[in-house]
């Protein structure tokens, strides 16, 4: 402890003789700690020893005080006075050079002037001072009451928080930082109490006018005090404030859905303003400024999203200013592809042969394309599909789909239902058949027709009712009969197809032929080497026939048969013999004649041979009957 010394000299009642003292101008100490003062005495005497000297220990609380005694002696006889603050905590030595007096447990009242009164009997005395310090050091401050919330739109200083200090002595200061600088002090504004142990407590609260930039700041205070010797300084705990200020930007933008949207969908608009805390949002659009939209503060949900729904979205943050025009804006295409109209509608009915165009069409915010597809193989593409000389295979189901290609997720589909309708036309042989059937044969006859409708087939059968259907069928559109008939005489069928659109009949003549001879059918031989042949051979048969004739005339022959020529089975002999009794009688030129026709018939086979069987047949009945 460093000794400030004082030197008081006093009441000389003698020139030679006088008293000195010596002692520390102040001590200080910790409270509770024991403190020493020095009171230290030189009397300057030529003839006297410093051992008649009377010590005394007074306490004052101040400079205006009234004296306590405490303590008196001299080297001989010491005495604490009772019923002091002081009678069992101070002890003295005494020397012939000095006085100490050591305070054990010094309390905050000890925060006293000790007096140190020295007396010399015969001469005079003299009085010291020193003033005991006590210190306290405070607890750590601590900061309370935060505010939640500083505007920064406030005019005046906030409230921030406060520091509170206690259990100090002497009083304390307090100082604040920010970011661990110090704030001026008129930012603090401090209330100091004390309490009835003499303790001091000091409450310091921080006004403050906070900027937007302070919501990172941190905040704390420090206590200065006073300790022996100094000053200490204890820091409180860092705090954060929170921060309040407008919105000055402001995001817009679609969480949902990703990519493009279309009709039906869910849309979730959402705003973010950099304000603190973040704000709520008034929406509209901006055609419609006066209408606000109802959102949830942040978040504006459109379901489901229409095509009025398109247009530009903005919101508006309700902390900032209102002429500060801040707002975030979003434009919102909802896109749309509408149900293909296909035309005709539902169900055509075409005629066979003809031609049909049917389109497909679907409103679109998109660029659309367009696939027909019929019974699941593609067809066409783009909106019309052009049917041309329809056939019953044209028939069926024809569906459009319209899709947008830039947005897979639109598209839509018609579907046309074509119907080719025909009359009953018959397949294939003309619609008059001549047959020859041997009598008590069985002939199959056929009639197919293909229409549509499928056509019905009836048969109306005249000559014989014994006949029966052996074959019906049919597929989509074509339909076949056969039915079996029993030729017992000439019969003529009739084929009779019909459906809605119309009816078409085929007819059969059969020409029953006796079954009693039935040669082989003549058979007239092809190409030119028989042509040769067959008129040789009737020149053959003239010169015979000739020969013959001239040998009956002369009586060679008689009228008999021989040399007949049987063209067809249904010439019966008694025939031939009455045609030979004829032609005896018929002359030379008659008979010329006769061989004339005959010839010309032969020439008849040939020119017809190239044709069908059936032909063939017709004619040997013509040629039967010249
Ligand atoms: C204050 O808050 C900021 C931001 O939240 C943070 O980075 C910083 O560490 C905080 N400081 C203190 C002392 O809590
Ligand atoms: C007629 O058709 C039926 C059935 O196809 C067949 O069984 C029969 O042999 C045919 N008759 C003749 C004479 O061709
Ligand atoms: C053919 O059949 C249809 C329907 O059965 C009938 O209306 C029509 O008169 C018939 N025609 C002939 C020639 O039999
Ligand atoms: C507190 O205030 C500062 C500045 O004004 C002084 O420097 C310190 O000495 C003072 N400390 C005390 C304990 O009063």
């Amino acid at each position: 402890m460093a000794f400030l010394k004082r030197t008081f000299v006093v009441f000389l009642y003698m020139a030679w003789t006088k008293v000195e003292l010596t002692t520390q101008e102040t001590v200080e100490v910790y409270l509770g700690d024991s403190a020493q003062i020095l009171c230290q005495y030189n009397v300057t005497d030529g003839n006297n020893q410093p051992s008649d000297l009377f010590v005394q220990w007074f306490v004052r609380p101040d400079i205006t005080g009234s004296w306590t005694l405490i303590f008196y002696g001299d080297d001989k006889e010491q005495e604490v006075l009772d019923n002091t603050d002081y009678s069992d905590r101070i002890n003295v030595t005494l020397d012939h050079q000095e006085a100490q007096l050591t305070i054990q447990n010094v309390q905050l009242s000890d925060n006293r002037q000790f007096i140190c009164h020295v007396q010399e009997k015969v001469f005079g005395f003299a009085v010291v001072t020193t003033d005991l310090r006590v210190f306290a050091p405070p607890d750590a401050p601590v900061i309370k009451d935060v505010m939640t919330g500083i505007s920064v739109t406030n005019e005046m200083p906030s409230k921030v928080a406060s520091c509170e200090v206690r259990n100090s002595f002497p009083e304390p200061n307090i100082t604040w930082y920010k970011n661990s600088m110090p704030l001026m002090s008129s930012a603090g504004h401090a209330n100091v109490s004390r309490d009835p142990r003499g303790f001091f407590s000091v409450q310091s609260t921080l006004e403050y006018k906070a900027v937007r930039e302070d919501e990172d700041a941190y905040f704390s205070c420090e206590v200065s005090f006073f300790v022996p010797g100094g000053v200490r300084t204890l820091e409180s705990n860092s705090v954060n404030i929170t921060v309040y200020y407008p919105s000055t930007k402001v995001e817009m933008w679609r969480e949902s859905p990703q990519g493009l949207v279309k009709e039906g969908d869910t849309v979730e608009l959402r705003c973010h303003g950099d304000g603190n805390p973040p704000p709520s949002f008034i929406f509209h659009r901006k055609q419609d400024q006066d209408v606000d939209l109802e959102s949830s503060g942040h978040v504006l949900i459109l379901s489901p999203v229409s095509r009025n729904h398109s247009g530009i979205y903005q919101c508006r943050p309700l902390d900032s200013d209102e002429y500060a025009d801040v707002k975030g804006e979003i434009q919102l295409p909802v896109h749309y592809l509408d149900p293909a109209v296909v035309v005709p509608k539902d169900s055509e009915v075409m005629l066979k042969g003809e031609d049909l165009t049917a389109t497909c069409n679907a409103l679109s915010s998109l660029k659309t394309h367009t696939v027909w597809y019929k019974d699941g193989k593609q067809v066409g593409t783009g909106n019309t599909l052009h049917l041309q000389d329809a056939t019953y295979g044209t028939t069926g189901q024809y569906h459009c789909e319209v899709s947008a290609p830039s947005f897979p997720a639109l598209h839509s589909s018609g579907s046309v239902h074509i119907i080719v309708r025909g009359g009953p036309q018959l397949v294939g042989e003309d619609q008059e058949v001549q047959l020859e059937e041997a009598i008590g044969r069985m002939v199959n006859l056929s009639c197919e027709a293909e229409g549509s409708p499928l056509p019905s087939i009836s048969w109306n059968i005249i000559g014989t009712q014994n006949w029966k259907e052996v074959v019906r069928k049919s597929n989509e559109y074509v339909a076949q009969s056969v039915v079996s008939v029993n030729v017992t005489s000439d019969i003529r069928a009739l084929c009779n197809v019909s459906n809605d659109v119309g009816t078409e009949v085929k007819a059969f003549n059969i020409k029953a032929i006796p079954s009693v001879t039935t040669p082989a059918p003549f058979t007239p031989a092809k190409g030119s080497g028989v042509i040769i042949v067959v008129i040789i051979l009737c020149l053959l048969l003239l010169a015979i026939s000739s020969v013959l004739y001239f040998l009956y005339r002369k009586g060679i022959i008689p009228p008999g048969r021989s040399g007949n020529l049987d063209i067809t089975s249904e010439r019966t002999p008694k025939d031939d013999v009455i045609e030979m009794v004829t032609l005896q009688r018929v002359s030379l030129a008659n008979y010329w004649l006769v061989h004339k026709h005959f010839l010309f018939s032969l020439m008849l086979i040939h020119s017809n041979s190239s044709s069908s069987s059936s032909q063939e047949e017709q004619e040997v009945v013509a040629l039967d009957r010249l």
